[in-house]
């Protein structure tokens, strides 16, 4: 596998792992600007987690880069992995992503998961859904492969969201192919929108148009690894991992250009520059971005009653920068921002608001555990 240049330095910024964390006393009482709390660790021991789900009844769904679904069953992790998962290729960034259940799952059990598949062209980004049944996914079934190949190892996305009414969003990343961010004739870059069965919408903004794929929904991201629904307004919320400078928060909406590599607010890796624009007609600006960058991953849209200070404030990982952005808006406006879980040296890969109305950290790192902040 050959790797551009201006790629090593995010892979080591990728694999760069504190050595160890200090230790959690769940006890301490944790001061912040609006909520003072604690840190529980739910388990331990997940090899690079990267996405949860919570199942009807109290327990978790919880992915494992390498290719493992585990179960958080009454709360101890389940020493068994769920069985009949696709065949992940793992390494690099690449590796077993998203989970997510299908909105009807009490009935049908349906779970969703993103991975990076291999093939004769590389790696991309593709989606199958099963059935949980015992322990197990049965009728695994591809409903989507990004045409997003090559042999990179970065920037597979890749995020997963229903929105209710019978779609559903994924997030796919440029594969370290910049410029193809703009071209929609492939899905590198984009948010793609489906329905649940894997056919796309007859109402997707670019069906029929020529030199557009009808998968996208909006194009011209980077590394889309946070993507939800906003619990107040339903709209769709992502943030992305920017280059050196240059993550950020955007409202995507159907059809519109979020700019990369032509509009950003950050240089590459290597220090050059990737474009002197920061705003252009037709394309997006972001809600919020962050220089220097904090390399984002994961977002919640906190609408939980534990943490009533919270609620509307965008909670976001923070790998590189090591720390739980909390991020408070008045409408698309920000008005406050604050670091939670510095200090503890943790890479946070994905976020969550919890069924019990708390919040859910997971955390990056080969031996890494599962973190809730609890109300003081
Ligand atoms: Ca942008």
């Amino acid at each position: 596998m050959s790797l551009p240049a201006r790629v090593l330095p995010l892979l080591l910024l990728a694999c760069a792992e504190p050595a160890s964390a200090p230790p959690i006393d769940p006890q301490e009482e944790v001061p912040s600007q609006r909520h003072a709390f604690r840190v529980v660790t739910v388990v331990e021991g997940l090899e690079h987690p990267w996405g949860m789900a919570f199942l009807p009844g109290g327990d978790i769904l919880v992915t494992e880069r390498p290719g493992r679904l585990r179960l958080i069953r009454d709360g101890a992790l389940d020493p068994a992995p769920i069985g009949g998962l696709p065949e992940v290729s793992d390494g690099g960034q690449g590796g077993l992503m998203d989970v997510a259940l299908h909105p009807g799952f009490a009935e049908n059990g349906l779970v969703y998961l993103s991975y990076s598949k291999g093939g004769r062209d590389g790696r991309t980004t593709a989606v199958v859904r099963g059935r949980l049944e015992q322990g197990r996914l049965t009728g695994v079934q591809e409903i989507f492969e990004a045409d997003a190949w090559n042999g990179n190892g970065v920037h597979f996305g890749s995020r997963l969201v229903f929105d209710g009414k019978g779609h559903l969003f994924i997030s796919v990343g440029e594969r370290g192919e910049m410029q193809q961010a703009q071209n929609p004739d492939n899905h590198q870059g984009t948010i793609i929108r489906l329905r649940d069965d894997g056919s796309v919408p007859a109402d997707n903004p670019f069906v029929g148009r020529q030199g557009y794929r009808p998968e996208i929904w909006a194009y011209g991201v980077r590394n889309p690894q946070g993507l939800v629904l906003h619990p107040g307004t339903g709209e769709l919320w992502e943030v992305e991992h920017g280059p050196r400078g240059g993550d950020e928060i955007n409202v995507i909406l159907p059809g519109h250009n979020y700019g990369w590599p032509v509009i950003t607010y950050g240089i590459d890796y290597d220090g050059t520059v990737i474009s002197d624009l920061k705003e252009k007609e037709g394309m997006d600006q972001p809600l919020h971005y962050w220089v220097p960058s904090i390399a984002t991953s994961g977002l919640t849209i906190y609408d939980g009653d534990r943490f009533p200070d919270w609620r509307g404030d965008a909670f976001v990982g923070g790998l590189a920068g090591l720390h739980l952005a909390r991020v408070a808006f008045d409408g698309h406006r920000v008005v406050e921002t604050e670091k939670l879980l510095e200090g503890l040296g943790h890479r946070i890969r994905d976020v969550r608001t919890g069924p019990d109305g708390l919040i859910y950290v997971l955390v990056d790192a080969s031996r890494a555990p599962l973190l809730r902040l609890e109300p003081a």
